[in-house]
């Protein structure tokens, strides 16, 4: 059995005891309340699952098993001459809690590559669908697709004990995580490039390869999708890609089903295709004002104009964080080292700038704050990525390695159907009528 498994396999058994335990002592204790406005407002804040791979603090932002984003950046291993952590080192820390060593790190990429091999019939399906069908509903498909492949779904056919569920769910998850790339630059490629595919360089790491595959070999690309891989991964479990993956695996679908479902969810503007609206409507200022170096005050004055007609400004709010997204800052970072002149850059810096004043006026938006898609386009565009409707692709892939991580300790676990109580606002007014 290889290392990484090894390690999880001890340690998730190890926790499982541990919680059993616990629970079993504890089961009445009051974690919290939960009041009507959270009841009908899409559940904010009521703590009602458990993520073990990350947590977001909704001031300080998220933390990957205790690290912030700037800690990964300084003790998660760089190989292949990258000066961004690799996704390989976030997914082993994810999944054991322990930095992996660079040894660890290169052993994990050389294994994602053994596993690569995406079947005809999932290239053959993309091949039917009209190629400018939107790149997250190929995507989605393409992941549906390989299902075919599914250990899970075999072993649980042949009447697999439920103490082995996660063996199983380990052997979907490494080897989907490392087919994703090769079917995203697939979809890419066939929709942007005419068809034009590019082989994989197996001497890479998973990021620095994918961007090879979509065709962009600059040592800073590689080390921006490296970066982009990392801090998309995981934002603890309750926003909607980690939430609906959880709750489609907890009827024991395997991870092939339950990630396409995320997937769909991550498709949302509200939440990742937010990514490809921020862009778009940033080439819709910039054509508005007729100009790619916009004044503050033009920028404010297209923003009350995008308010005034009932719209949302792409990039901007949270459900949970209340302070700038340290994704946004961390991407923020990287074009300060790299691209800091860039026309582009320059815009999405004023619009941080000017935005949160004014939806702070607004008096009801809780996070005016620019969130982690409010910077990803703009660095996507300078290097030459221009095709918006792709961006979510590029989320996704990354999303698999946090949900699918926790999806690993989901099974460990032992973490049955999840299955909340809904009621009537019938019976909400039955019940405030027994309160007066
Ligand atoms: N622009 C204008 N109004 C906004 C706003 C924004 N960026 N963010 C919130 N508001 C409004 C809400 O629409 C809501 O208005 P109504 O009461 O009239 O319905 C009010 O402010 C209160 O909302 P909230 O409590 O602050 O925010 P929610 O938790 O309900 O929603 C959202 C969080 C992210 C959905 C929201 O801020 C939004 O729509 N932002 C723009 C879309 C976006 O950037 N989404 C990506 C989020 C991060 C993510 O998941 N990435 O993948």
């Amino acid at each position: 059995m290889e290392k990484l498994k090894q390690i999880f396999g001890e340690k998730s058994s190890e926790v499982r005891d541990t919680l059993k335990r616990t629970i079993k002592e504890n089961a009445n204790v009051k974690v919290g309340d939960v009041v009507l406005a959270q009841v009908y407002g899409g559940m904010r804040g009521i703590k009602s699952m458990i993520w073990e791979t990350s947590h977001l603090d909704p001031i300080e932002g998220i933390r990957f098993r205790g690290h912030t984003i700037p800690e990964l950046q300084d003790k998660l291993p760089k190989i292949n001459g990258s000066s961004e952590p690799l996704p390989e080192g976030l997914f082993w820390l994810m999944l054991t809690g322990e930095v992996p060593t660079e040894e660890d790190v290169q052993a994990l990429a050389d294994d994602w590559e053994t596993r690569a091999t995406v079947p005809q019939h999932t290239f053959d399906m993309l091949e039917q669908l009209p190629p400018e069908t939107h790149p997250m509903t190929q995507f989605s498909m393409a992941i549906v697709s390989l299902q075919t492949d599914s250990v899970f779904a075999s072993e649980y056919a042949k009447g697999m004990a439920k103490k082995d569920y996660w063996k199983a769910t380990y052997e979907d998850s490494m080897n989907l995580i490392a087919r994703l790339p090769v079917i995203a630059a697939y979809i890419y490629r066939r929709s942007f490039k005419g068809g034009d595919h590019i082989a994989a360089d197996t001497s890479l790491d998973w990021a620095a390869n994918f961007a090879h595959m979509l065709g962009n070999d600059d040592a800073v690309f590689y080390d921006f999708m490296r970066l982009y891989m990392v801090i998309h991964a995981d934002h603890e479990g309750g926003n909607a890609s980690a939430h609906t993956t959880h709750l489609v695996g907890s009827t024991l679908s395997d991870a092939y089903y339950s990630f396409a479902s995320g997937m769909n969810a991550l498709a949302g503007p509200l939440h990742g295709l937010a990514n490809q609206e921020v862009i778009k409507w940033i080439f819709e200022m910039l054509e508005a004002i007729g100009n790619d170096n916009p004044t503050k005050e033009q920028i404010a004055e297209f923003v009350q104009q995008t308010l005034d007609s009932g719209k949302v400004i792409p990039g901007y709010g949270h459900a949970v964080l209340r302070r700038p997204d340290p994704r946004f800052v961390a991407q923020k970072g990287f074009a300060e080292k790299h691209l800091a002149d860039a026309d582009i850059i320059q815009v999405v810096w004023k619009i941080f700038e000017t935005v949160p004043p004014i939806l702070e006026s607004l008096g009801k938006v809780k996070n005016p704050w620019p969130n982690v898609d409010a910077h990803s386009g703009s660095i996507l565009v300078h290097y030459g990525m221009k095709e918006f409707t792709y961006y979510t692709v590029l989320f996704g892939v990354s999303r698999a390695l946090g949900v699918l991580a926790a999806q690993c300790w989901s099974r460990a676990i032992g973490f049955p159907l999840e299955r909340p109580k809904s009621v009537t606002s019938k019976w909400i007014y039955d019940f405030l009528a027994t309160q007066e």
